[in-house]
């Protein structure tokens, strides 16, 4: 053998000095006896699987990046060993966390309960005012995972108990050292057992929920509130006493072993996060179970893996944590007796060298250069086995073998995970401190040295401080708690603040039967002016038929554009509807400007439409969709009743729009129209969809503003003569509430948007519903919970301060599935605020809220149109088609679906079809021009 022999810890050995660790040759060993030569030899051969040299820790650790890569990644991760689990934990502590929390640490062998009192002063001092181990009976470790939760919550109780508080509240952290899906802080569910658990009826089920069930079970002298599910990894991250570097990572060595670190959230695929960092638990015990680790494996650590409680699993932390080193080490023992080097027995291990016989406390002590060989004599005098001193010295390097390699390995593990924060990071150095815990690396110099060292070979880019944990998780684990606590007040204060935007099915009946009272004093003719539901008579008796023929001019004014559209109406055969069709933009100066100017407009337009399709001097009739209330006298006449929605153009209001029209013809002097219908969009989205589908009877636009007509029978119309028949009624729902009929549906923040409108106490319904307000109530909504400190860190952005600057298509952006967080998180950045992962979660939850009340109104109303319509008719079932229309009708995620829900829930017996407009309304009023046209030629036959 050479003398020259390279020492793991890359040292080299003096000739006639003992080796620092068995890896060494002995060459130059005391031993003279050939018999002590091939001894040594076999020795060797024995455990040299046990000793990894730097270019093997080297590979370990390219093989645990690797790993990790394969845990963070949404497409593989649910194949990888290293599962990277994320633990809702956004932030170190940042020493504002304050108060009395109880923490339930599931330990092994004990249970441990704590009071820990945080003081949110800089210092932070964090003392437990009670801690108490409860040893956890074995039996209760291997039974139904009921009892373990019963026993807890026991021992929580007599916990309590004993602290002789008149506080009955307590908020609690648990501490769950085994592998968990955690969903959000106190939601965590348990994937498998490890260690020495294994409990039934636990796996897959939330743990947090099963403890809390227990704790209600148990007793109702107190009322504790789990409020986090913390991995004892992150327990000792974030429980690491403030220090110069922030701590990052916590690594746990103990009866099993595992790390945690803040990685860069965006890295995180298994959570929406974009920005800012999220604590991951890596659960690096699993690591190998795909074979990565074969070639390194001893037969020792196979035994030791056959014998244990999960063969084939856990396999990193079978070669490193305390419940598997003394089993290691026993059964190299009992090989090398075999051997017949050891205790003098000639190759019948003994008896003494049985299952557990060793345990890992007494193997860590024995590495010890001290006292070590001092302890192998007691140790092994204690199993009854009479030990020479170079038995004990034996003994010892093969407990320095099994420590060493162990160490090593934790240290590959560690470096990975350096490397991968400093590679994330983009950083080309990275300074940070771990917290360390467990039995494994407390008081155990030998293991803490290695590590550290090996750190340092193998991470050579990081500066690394081991920080002991000082008191295990449990203060750790009681910031996490505090954290969770502030997240739940802050959730109870969003939650009391969105409230009254939350309808019950209840509010929505009383909606649906005020909006029909409404209906029903609009129709009649004694109340009508009185009814904040207009019901005005459109004089189109019926929906298309079919026989409709002939080209029309349409102009449809009143949503997000103005559209003049040429429409051919031909035979089915002939293709049915075709139509061209123009988007003008209407400017703001001209529709809040002088009326004639908003007419002289349209009028260019229609120009400019008619030199372009080449119809220049061509008379068409032409039907007009004038989407703002208007009195109809006839089809082609409508008083402008009021202005709503953006709209405000003098002089107009009290006029027949018509009219207007015509005059800002002649002003222009360049050809003539012929009006043969005014419609609301309403009407001329009913009578688009009705000539797809003749069962088509209701016209519902959700878009800038909100509306709905339907067919009413003419007998109920008091302002129209006549009892035969129907006729399409205008609802304008848009001012349904005006009277202060739905005082009770509008919150302050409502009010907030119907007093900065162009018509404040008008228009209440549409208020709630319409996309001209959605966005603003939603602003208006951020701006008070930014003002409670409860979003944006309690920091509005200038911009967010600006009227109308959050629009009704952020809302619906922001709800539509698979937007990652992160793009709610652009949305929020463009409008000049910072934003954390929470505040994206909370803007989303309030654009839901108010998307949603929208829909049910709204649904709550189409259900008393309906239902108009059946009892109108005395039928058991009704079945209908509702045209819509409306940019959010068309563009929000969910609105149509939420709204279609609340008629169902609202119109059980009726069976409603919603028929999404194509073309638009413009089509529909030329279809009305067309049955016009047709009446009129036949009045003149
Ligand atoms: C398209 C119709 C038009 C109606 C509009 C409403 O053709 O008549 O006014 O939908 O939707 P908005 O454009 O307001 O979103
Ligand atoms: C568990 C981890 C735990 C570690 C240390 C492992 O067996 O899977 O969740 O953190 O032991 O206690
Ligand atoms: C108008 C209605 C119109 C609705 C949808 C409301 O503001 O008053 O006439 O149908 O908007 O565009």
């Amino acid at each position: 053998m050479s003398a020259r022999q390279e020492d793991p810890m890359g040292g080299e050995v003096p000739p006639g000095q003992l080796p620092a660790s068995p890896c060494q040759g002995w060459a130059g060993s005391t031993q003279s006896s050939i018999q002590d030569r091939n001894f040594t030899v076999q020795m060797q051969n024995t455990l040299q699987p046990l000793c990894l040299s730097l270019e093997k820790l080297q590979q370990v650790k390219v093989r645990m990046l690797e790993a990790i890569e394969l845990g963070l990644s949404r497409r593989t991760h649910a194949q990888a060993t290293v599962r990277m689990q994320p633990a809702f934990i956004r932030s170190t502590p940042d020493g504002t966390e304050r108060g009395d929390f109880l923490v339930v640490e599931l330990g092994d062998p004990d249970l441990r309960v704590l009071l820990v009192r945080l003081t949110g002063d800089e210092h932070q001092t964090v003392t437990p005012v009670k801690d108490q181990r409860f040893p956890v009976p074995k039996e209760l470790t291997q039974g139904p995972g009921e009892k373990l939760f019963a026993f807890m919550a026991r021992c929580l109780c007599e916990f309590l108990d004993g602290l002789g508080t008149v506080q009955k509240t307590f908020q609690l952290g648990f501490s769950f050292p085994f592998p968990c899906r955690q969903t959000q802080l106190d939601q965590s569910y348990l994937l498998g057992w490890t260690k020495n658990i294994q409990c039934s009826d636990v796996e897959g089920r939330d743990v947090a929920q099963l403890l809390q069930d227990a704790i209600q079970k148990q007793q109702d002298r107190y009322s504790i509130d789990v409020l986090a599910v913390v991995n004892d990894t992150v327990g000792t991250m974030m429980g690491c006493e403030p220090r110069a570097e922030p701590c990052e990572i916590g690594l746990v060595v103990d009866a099993g072993t595992n790390s945690c670190f803040m990685a860069e959230a965006r890295h995180v695929e298994l959570v929406e996060e974009t920005g800012g960092r999220m604590a991951v638990v890596s659960e690096w015990g699993a690591f190998g179970d795909d074979g990565t680790l074969n070639d390194l494996l001893s037969d020792f650590d196979r035994l030791v893996d056959q014998e244990s409680l999960n063969p084939g699993k856990q396999r990193f932390e079978k070669l490193i944590s305390s419940l598997y080193l003394g089993e290691i080490v026993r059964h190299a023992l009992v090989q090398l007796t075999k051997q017949g080097g050891l205790f003098n027995t000639h190759t019948s291990p003994s008896p003494a060298l049985k299952q557990e016989a060793l345990c890992t406390q007494d193997v860590l002590k024995i590495t010890d250069e001290q006292g070590g060989l001092a302890t192998a004599q007691r140790v092994l005098r204690d199993l009854g086995l009479e030990a020479s001193d170079q038995d004990c010295f034996i003994v010892q390097q093969v407990c320095s073998a099994v420590c060493t390699r162990a160490a090593g390995l934790c240290a590959a593990g560690l470096a990975a995970i350096l490397s991968y924060m400093c590679r994330s990071r983009e950083l080309a150095r990275l300074k940070t401190s771990v917290a360390v815990d467990g039995v494994m690396f407390r008081d155990q110099t030998k293991f803490s040295r290695t590590l550290q060292q090996r750190v340092k070979q193998l991470a050579p880019e990081c500066e690394v401080t081991l920080v002991p944990a000082k008191d295990g998780g449990g203060r750790g684990v009681a910031m996490v708690t505090a954290v969770a606590s502030r997240l739940a007040a802050q959730r109870q204060q969003i939650g009391r603040i969105l409230a009254p935007l939350k309808l019950t099915l209840d509010d929505l009946r009383k909606v649906q039967a005020l909006l029909r009272r409404e209906m029903e004093l609009g129709l009649r003719k004694e109340t009508h002016a009185t009814s904040s539901v207009r019901m005005l008579p459109t004089y189109v008796r019926a929906t298309p038929d079919g026989s409709e023929r002939g080209d029309f001019l349409a102009l449809d004014l009143g949503g997000t554009n103005f559209r003049v559209l040429l429409v051919q109406v031909g035979s089915r055969e002939q293709g049915g509807v075709q139509i061209v069709s123009e988007v003008y933009s209407i400017p703001p100066e001209v529709t809040q400007g002088p009326g004639s100017e908003l007419f002289d407009h349209i009028v260019t337009c229609i120009v400019d439409f008619q030199s372009k399709q080449g119809m220049v001097g061509q008379t068409l009739p032409l039907g007009f969709t004038f989407s703002f209330p208007c009195q109809q006298m006839s089809l082609d006449q409508g008083i402008l009743l009021s202005w709503t929605k953006g709209f405000s153009a003098s002089d107009c209001v009290g006029k027949d729009v018509v009219q207007l029209l015509r005059e800002a013809v002649q002003r222009k002097q360049h050809f003539t129209l012929d009006v043969v219908a005014i419609v609301n969009d309403t009407v001329g989205t009913m009578m688009s969809c009705g000539y797809d589908d003749p069962r088509c009877e209701v016209g519902l636009i959700v878009g800038t503003g909100t509306n709905a007509c339907y067919m009413e029978e003419l007998r109920h119309v008091g302002t129209v003569a006549g009892e035969e028949g129907r006729m399409c009624i205008n609802m304008e729902w848009g001012a349904f509430g005006d009277n202060g009929c739905l005082d009770a549906v509008f919150t302050p923040f409502d009010r907030q948007v119907d007093e900065v409108s162009l018509n404040p106490g008008k228009q209440r319904f549409e208020k709630l519903i319409s996309g001209m307000y959605l966005g603003e109530i939603v602003r208006r909504i951020l701006l008070h919970l930014t003002d409670k400190g409860l979003l944006f860190r309690g920091r509005p952005s200038p911009k967010l301060q600006t009227p109308d600057i959050f629009q009704t298509k952020f809302l619906s952006a922001i709800e539509s599935d698979g937007l990652a967080l992160r793009q709610v998180c652009g949305i929020l950045e463009e409008l000049g605020l910072h934003v954390t992962c929470d505040d994206s979660l909370v803007v989303r939850e309030v654009c839901q809220v108010v998307a949603l009340r929208a829909a049910q109104l709204c649904g709550a109303g189409v259900a008393a149109v309906v239902e108009k319509i059946r009892e109108n008719r005395g039928l058991k079932q009704l079945s209908v088609t509702v045209g819509v229309d409306g940019t959010l009708y068309k563009l929000h995620p969910h609105f149509a679906q939420n709204m279609q829900a609340t008629v169902q829930q609202l119109a059980p017996r009726c069976s409603v079809t919603f028929l999404q407009s194509e073309d638009g309304s413009g089509k529909g009023a030329a279809l009305i021009a067309a049955v016009a046209c047709r009446v009129a030629s036949h009045q003149r036959a």
